[in-house]
């Protein structure tokens, strides 16, 4: 297909100029019919210096530097920019005055071709569908005016495209109202946290107040142990356990101790037996070494005397007795801890009248915190034991100031929020966490609006990521639109980086550019990695429609 380079679409000429039509010179668009108007001389639009006679315009010779006298021939084609340079000895200018030959197409849409595609025996019925550009039937060529035909499916096929975009756009003012719904929900959200933490933060400050006072007033008070106990009486618990065990094992070695003297003595006996009656004539010397070493012991036992231990028994029998039984230590006395002063001002409290009660009981509290802040009593609240009260006191604001804290963090993400780009009107808000997938060859791809593309192998394994989104941005595109208007079209368009995907086997982290055109439905149209790992998807959605946009370049579907 014949690329065409210089098109302006003229869908919106007047009447008024379309009637001077007739008086033009062939190729000239209504636009341009002033210039040439006069009846006496033609003047070249961009040299007024040059002026010409009449017969001088479109007779197939370029005189006007600018070509504008020749609007209907190819005769100064040279001067556009896919003609090869030819110099024009003088000429001041070269840029071409005229848009191209202009093709009425009667019945249809008037459109202009460049002048090299005028008379070339080719009919452009893409551009000019009445054939009138191929009006001097080079090599024989004739172009009928098929302008009817087209014309009508041309109109068939706009009426198609108008639904659709219209359809689209009812779709995109959709997202932009669910957006702003999503919008506004978010800033109920913060103002009614913002209420929740006012409220709480004084919740708070009470709770941390009470707190303080609760373990600042049991800081006063007489802790009276509840298992645990002071340090003297846990010390006296742990010494009455050890000199208990020490007790045991005194008793068990002196038990011991009896029974191998018991043994000894019968051994004893037996050995002195043995002497006595042993036969002295039965010469066996291990039997007289024996008796000899026995002897010997005997002798020892006898000069060493009888050994006096009923001193040492009676000590251990002392020992071994428990201390209820003898003048011992009376645990009693200091596993229980004798009442203070300051317990016995607080005794003292029960014998006052109820109301008068009160007073001296706080009276004395304060006096104690005072006592204890000015190091003169020991503090309770370092002793190791929280009592219930400041246990209760210290969970209830720790949990509301935990809570708080969680209120402050979520109003500062929402906040965030709200600040993030979500792309013209915050019109991506409305799409964001949706998906959309489509098959493409070996892969399954998937676009997740403002979060990540991937792609899936149909042959197994898991998702590979095709990167994270980053960032809007616009670029440039000159592409074709097809018969169900998928496509990118010609102009600047909407374009979501995704980046920083998985990383590619002896390449860079994959990433993809989503290149979006106005449709009326969120589509994948195509997928393509343009480089190793280097994605291009073109997505079809309504929330880059513009009002009044032309969805499509008709130029080539629309024929
Ligand atoms: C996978 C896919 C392809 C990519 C190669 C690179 O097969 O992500 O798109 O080209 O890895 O090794």
């Amino acid at each position: 297909m014949r690329r065409i380079e210089t098109l302006v679409l003229l869908s919106t000429l007047s009447i008024s100029i379309l009637a001077s039509e007739s008086s033009r010179p062939r190729g000239v668009g209504p636009e341009f019919a002033k210039f040439y108007k006069a009846a006496d001389s033609f003047t070249c639009i961009s040299n007024p210096s040059i002026k010409l006679e009449l017969s001088k315009v479109n007779d197939d010779y370029c005189d006007c530097p600018d070509g504008s006298d020749e609007p209907g021939t190819a005769a100064c084609t040279y001067l556009s920019a896919l003609s090869p340079p030819q110099p024009i000895v003088g000429a001041p200018n070269t840029t071409f005055a005229l848009p191209g030959f202009y093709c009425k197409n009667k019945g249809h849409i008037p459109n202009y071709i460049s002048h090299t595609f005028v008379n070339d025996g080719v009919c452009d019925y893409e551009v000019c569908c009445d054939g009138s550009d191929e009006w001097a039937g080079v090599g024989g060529v004739k172009c009928e005016d098929k302008c009817k035909e087209i014309g009508k499916d041309w109109r068939r096929l706009d009426d198609i495209r108008q639904k659709s975009a219209r359809a689209a756009l009812k779709k995109k003012t959709e997202l932009v109202n669910e957006a702003k719904a999503l919008r506004a929900g978010v800033q109920l959200r913060i103002s009614n946290l913002q209420v929740e933490i006012k409220d709480l933060e004084k919740k708070v400050e009470e709770s941390k107040k009470k707190y303080e006072e609760v373990e600042r007033s049991e800081r006063g008070k007489v802790v009276k142990s509840q298992g645990k106990g002071s340090k003297v009486t846990v010390l006296a618990g742990l010494a009455k356990q050890r000199v208990e065990e020490l007790r045991d094992a005194v008793i068990g070695l002196v038990n011991k101790r009896d029974e191998l003297r018991n043994k000894v003595k019968e051994l004893e006996t037996i050995l002195s037996t043995f002497k006595e009656e042993y036969n002295p004539n039965f010469n066996d010397e291990g039997v007289k070494r024996a008796v000899k070493s026995w002897e010997d012991y005997a002798a020892k036992k006898d000069a060493a005397g009888e050994v006096d231990e009923s001193a040492e028994d009676r000590d251990i029998e002392e020992v071994s007795k428990a201390d209820s039984e003898t003048e011992g230590i009376n645990w009693a006395e200091w596993e229980t801890e004798e009442e203070s002063d300051v317990d016995a001002l607080y005794a003292f409290e029960e014998y006052l009248p109820g109301p008068v009660r009160a007073w001296v009981h706080q009276k004395l509290t304060d006096l104690r915190v005072l006592l204890i802040e000015n190091g003169i009593l020991a503090d309770n609240a370092n002793s190791g034991s929280e009592s219930k009260a400041v246990s209760n006191a210290r969970t209830a604001y720790q949990s509301l100031n935990d809570d708080l804290g969680i209120k402050q963090s979520s109003v500062g993400d929402l906040t965030k929020d709200l600040e993030k780009d979500y792309g013209q009107d915050d019109i991506f808000r409305a799409l964001k966490d949706t998906c959309i997938s489509k098959d493409s060859g070996e892969y399954e791809y998937e676009l997740c609006w403002l979060d990540k593309t991937s792609q899936k192998s149909k042959k197994g394994g898991g998702n590979t990521g095709m990167g994270n989104f980053v960032r809007f941005d616009k670029m440039y595109f000159d592409e074709e639109v097809d018969a169900e208007g998928k496509g990118l079209g010609t102009g600047e368009r909407t374009v979501l980086m995704y980046e920083n995907g998985q990383h590619c086997w002896n390449g860079p982290n994959r990433q993809t550019t989503v290149v979006l055109a106005c449709a009326e439905k969120d589509e994948i149209w195509k997928v393509v990695e343009q480089e190793k790992c280097m994605y291009r998807m073109d997505v079809g959605s309504p929330a880059v429609c513009e009002n009044g946009q032309k969805k499509a370049d008709p130029k080539k579907d629309e024929l």
